[in-house]
């Protein structure tokens, strides 16, 4: 294998290395690979093509050299603890998250933090300009780096460029809130290739651009004119899972023993209502445990019967409006659970910690209905997840309407989940849904998940790239 410091023909550019420090065997501190589909999915193009990865490996204040684990050459950027505050927690996950989900939560707009994330995807793009080999290919990855297309083109023209964005992008209306709204757009343009999870948000994104920089979109293609005219294009790609631990895990019998373990823990519930999410703001967590609050309190669900797992896995627990956010949601529950529980039996068995993929396919397999409400959402993974591992073809998913996944999931019970009484509806729909009607819509779900595999989606974006290559 070629040194860690020779240049490569692919690199991606993410906020995050693929790797995270944990404790090992013997006490030492060593890197163990993320778990997450992104790795997974470019892992046969990494190694065909000997790439490497640009990104953060997750501690403050940390300077390594490049180094390689299983395969790829990870190339480390550091940030101050500073900067982890002001460009990561500050304007990445408290002003463009929060706005680019509708502003469900407002965002918090500082100079400062507009000032760090400008130089840390400076030095992002720095660190990628001396990674990638002459005419090789470059994927920048999601909204932490939205200026590194176009600081990376400045410094090397020669490379292809490809930025995809994982979460929504806003109606204009919204957008124009932004105080550096150009600077951004103009930051995503030094793409060749501008990936959204949907439609929407591709025409969203075209039609800020027309009306904010006032050039020229015809269908999904943009014609750039700083720096000589060239093409842009900008549409959907919509993410997937790599299916195939999913599928197999659902089958393996110890996972399969597990999950009738969990049914059993729980007291043999006619029915198990499951929700799996980060504990953020976008996941409507509360509405869902308000709708199943009511059921319960009108007396259309009972206690013995139904039970409602809530796994909030802790997220960016350093940021407000998420410390906020769990106090409200636990503040719910344990009044569900006070009003409802009996000795024997709980209403919401709320779990704020995370687990390992194992325990996660034993619950999906316990879960009758899966409950996805978020309020916005790039695309949802969980959704895709639930079922891959519904071999049986049972079980519902009950999806809200604001998630990418809607747009390709329509056999699920799809919900607007600020309705409150229409998803209380539609978790009543799902808890007495005939098993013949659950394996005709499962059926028909399964074969979309299973045929659109995260392996078809970076397969579709790296062909995409390439096509720009070539017209260029
Ligand atoms: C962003 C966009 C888009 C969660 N808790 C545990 C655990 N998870 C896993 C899930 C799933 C992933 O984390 C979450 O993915 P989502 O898609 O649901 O949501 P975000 O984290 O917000 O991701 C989103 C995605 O990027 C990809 O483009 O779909 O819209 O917001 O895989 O299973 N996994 C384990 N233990 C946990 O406790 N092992």
């Amino acid at each position: 294998m070629p040194s860690s410091n020779s240049p490569s023909s692919f690199v991606i550019v993410a906020n995050r290395l693929p790797v995270d420090r944990v404790p090992g065997p013997g006490g030492e501190e060593i890197w163990r690979r993320s778990p997450g589909g992104l790795v997974a999915a470019l892992e046969p193009v990494m190694q065909a093509v000997d790439g490497a990865w640009v990104g953060w490996a997750g501690q403050p204040g940390m300077e390594l050299a490049p180094f390689s684990e299983d395969g790829i050459r990870l190339l480390p950027v550091p940030l101050s603890a500073q900067e982890v505050q002001e460009y990561y927690e500050g304007f990445a996950n408290d002003t463009i998250w929060p706005l680019y989900h509708d502003v469900i939560s407002p965002p918090q707009f500082h100079r400062e933090w507009w000032e760090a994330y400008v130089r840390v995807n400076r030095r992002f793009a720095e660190r990628a300009a001396v990674a990638a080999a002459e005419g090789g290919t470059v994927w920048v990855h999601d909204y932490q780096l939205q200026l590194v297309p176009a600081m990376l083109r400045e410094l090397r023209p020669d490379l292809t460029i490809g930025y995809f964005h994982h979460i929504p992008f806003p109606a204009h209306g919204l957008y124009a809130q932004l105080p550096w709204r150009n600077q951004v757009l103009e930051g995503l343009l030094g793409a060749d290739v501008v990936g959204f999870q949907r439609a929407q948000d591709a025409t969203n994104f075209l039609a800020a651009v027309k009306r904010r920089l006032r050039l020229e979109v015809k269908g999904s293609s943009v014609t750039v004119t700083h720096g000589g005219p060239r093409t842009v294009t900008a549409r959907a790609f919509p993410i997937s899972i790599d299916t195939t631990p999913y599928v197999e895990l659902a089958a393996r019998p110890d996972v399969r023993a597990r999950a009738a373990e969990i049914r059993e823990g729980l007291g043999n519930p006619r029915r198990i209502l499951l929700g799996v999410d980060r504990l953020d703001y976008t996941k409507g967590i509360g509405h869902r445990i308000k709708a199943f609050g009511e059921l319960l309190d009108q007396g259309r669900l009972r206690v013995e019967d139904v039970t409602l797992v809530q796994v909030a896995s802790p997220s960016r627990e350093r940021v407000d409006a998420y410390a906020q956010l769990r106090d409200e949601i636990e503040l719910s529950v344990a009044r569900i659970n006070g009003d409802h529980d009996t000795v024997e039996h709980t209403a919401i068995r709320y779990l704020h910690q995370g687990y390992p993929r194992e325990e996660m396919v034993a619950l999906y397999l316990a879960a009758d209905v899966m409950l996805v409400t978020a309020l916005r959402d790039g695309m949802n993974l969980v959704a895709k997840e639930y079922v891959a591992t519904r071999g049986d073809q049972r079980g519902v998913l009950v999806l809200s309407e604001f998630t990418g996944a809607a747009d390709e999931l329509r056999q699920a019970v799809l919900v607007n989940p600020h309705d409150i009484e229409g998803l209380k509806d539609a978790i009543m729909q799902a808890v007495e849904m005939p098993a013949r009607e659950q394996s005709r819509r499962m059926r028909s779900l399964r074969r979309r998940v299973l045929d659109n595999d995260v392996n078809a989606w970076s397969r579709t974006f790296l062909a995409a790239l390439e096509q720009a290559r070539n017209d260029r």
